[in-house]
């Protein structure tokens, strides 16, 4: 039992930290092609910054839900305990930097 929640205490602490660089220092949302990228470069008063919980977003990959080693118990994706994670990453970001853009979104 404390090995089970040492574990998942581990993965609380990492899923937190990136949730903290992403708050700390918000990515800029990409256009679709160069030609019409912005500028890159640090957020400004006037972007709108969408905040995300990568693990609560949106699962992009679902086959880095239960990585090798991993308590698949830990694991629900249903979002209905919400306790366990649900699967989201970065593969899911990317897939809906669209969406963003279409909300307004210039920087995550
Ligand atoms: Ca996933």
């Amino acid at each position: 039992m404390a090995k089970h929640l040492a574990k998942k205490a581990a993965c609380l602490i990492g899923s937190a930290a990136v949730a903290l660089s992403m708050t700390l220092g918000a990515f800029p949302v990409y256009a679709d092609s160069a030609a019409s990228a912005p500028e890159l470069g640090p957020v400004t008063s006037k972007d709108v910054v969408y905040q995300i919980i990568t693990d609560r977003f949106y699962d992009g990959d679902t086959s880095n839900n239960v990585p090798a080693g991993f308590d698949a118990t830990l694991y629900d994706g249903t979002g209905q305990d919400l306790k366990l994670y649900q699967g989201g990453d970065w593969a899911g970001i990317i897939e809906k930097i669209p969406y963003l853009k279409g909300m307004g979104v210039t920087a995550v």
